[in-house]
């Protein structure tokens, strides 16, 4: 069985972060690991604001050793970093162990903050880890500020912010231009160095997509890991997230989720052995 790992935030709600990753790793058939890198907590009683607690160093390298203490991972996707002592971390595991299949979602702001990472953080995806993405998956925002384009707007905005972070060291690059995108469709962007190519498909109207980034990400890695191209894995995770929004689940009054079942309707798979007994 092949064998991908998350290093990423929690998300205890389940849509996003090491949670999106784990499942979507199920519904691929592949098998999961996960290195928590931070913590986010949601207020009720304050508009939902999402806090970041950060996971110290030391026990993200606890982790990873654990991690690596068997077979070789066949992926490694990270996701919300925390801080830039961990993305340094990550980094070094992933030279050290040889992972040649990473794919870095650029986690820089969630969806209900405003608030971006720490300039440092930043800087640290520059440096430690688009030099070591097979693919980098930045939405709108993220590429617009890896690239220090800022606001991108179009299209041709999106070439531009992609040819320079494959620049940057990043082999493949996917800008997802999702609802942020003034268009009725859900643009995709994917550049492989060479050529690009347009993804497209139908933008859902639905608030419950929270979860959407983090879950494209983690299907791309368990497609490498199956052994699709990185554009194949792409084209897949792109319909496998397209399900999970047209399923969305409304969790409480102030956030709704993707499915993540939905592309496989897993909620129809487990029939206990007892029902089937009669
Ligand atoms: O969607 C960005 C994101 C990533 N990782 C974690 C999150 C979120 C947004 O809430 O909680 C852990």
């Amino acid at each position: 069985m092949k064998q991908v790992l998350t290093i990423a935030g929690s998300d205890s709600t389940g849509g996003a972060g090491i949670q999106a990753d784990l499942k979507t790793f199920e519904e691929f058939g592949v098998f999961g690991f996960s290195s928590l890198t931070s913590i986010v907590t949601m207020d009720p009683d304050n508009g939902w604001s999402h806090e970041v607690t950060s996971i110290s160093e030391e026990l993200l390298t606890k982790q990873l050793i654990s991690v690596f203490a068997g077979k070789p991972m066949d992926v490694v996707k990270t996701g919300m970093m925390g801080n830039e002592k961990n993305i340094k971390v990550a980094s070094e595991f992933i030279d050290y162990h040889q992972v040649k299949n990473v794919v870095i979602d650029p986690v820089i702001a969630c969806k209900g903050t405003a608030q971006v990472l720490q300039p440092k953080s930043v800087a640290g995806i520059k440096k430690y880890l688009l030099p070591q993405a097979l693919i980098a998956t930045p939405n709108l925002d993220e590429a617009g500020i890896l690239s220090e384009l800022g606001d991108l707007e179009n299209l041709d905005d999106m070439k531009k912010a992609a040819a320079i972070i494959h620049q940057m060291g990043a082999k493949n690059v996917i800008v997802k231009g999702g609802h942020r995108l003034a268009t009725d469709k859900a643009i995709d962007l994917f550049y492989d160095g060479k050529d690009y190519q347009v993804l497209e498909g139908k933008l859902f109207s639905t608030d419950f997509n929270h979860g959407a980034g983090c879950t494209f990400a983690a299907a791309i890695a368990a497609g490498v890991a199956k052994g699709y191209t990185v554009l194949e894995a792409c084209k897949t995770a792109k319909e496998f997230v397209a399900a999970g929004i047209e399923h969305g689940v409304s969790i409480n009054p102030y956030v709704g989720h993707i499915w993540h079942g939905a592309y496989n309707q897993a909620e129809k798979r487990m029939v206990p052995s007892h029902e089937n007994n009669h």
